[in-house]
């Protein structure tokens, strides 16, 4: 699966299940921390449809990569600008 793949995935989720994509940020954020942490980003690629090895690579990478704080969890700060481009 490409990056591509993956993007498209989570936009079809959120068009099909949320209003706007900070809809599904907060839907995904169960603890109400403001951000989304391994567990709720797996979720998130969950309900996407992607599957269980690359879930798990996936999330990871995603956290590595948009990270930019390096607390571990993504804030919309740090997922707006792949969401936002992803949207599109
Ligand atoms: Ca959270
Ligand atoms: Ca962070």
């Amino acid at each position: 699966m490409t990056e591509q793949d993956l993007m498209d995935k989570i936009k079809i989720m959120i068009i099909r299940r949320f209003d706007t994509p900070q809809d599904a940020f907060n839907f995904f954020d169960k603890d109400n921390d403001k951000g989304l942490n391994r567990i709720e980003l797996t979720a998130l690629l969950k309900e996407a449809g992607i599957g269980g090895f690359i879930r798990s690579l996936a999330a990871t990478k995603i956290i590595h990569t948009l990270d930019k704080n390096n607390d571990g969890v993504l804030q919309w700060e740090e997922l707006e600008e792949l969401i936002t481009k992803a949207m599109r």
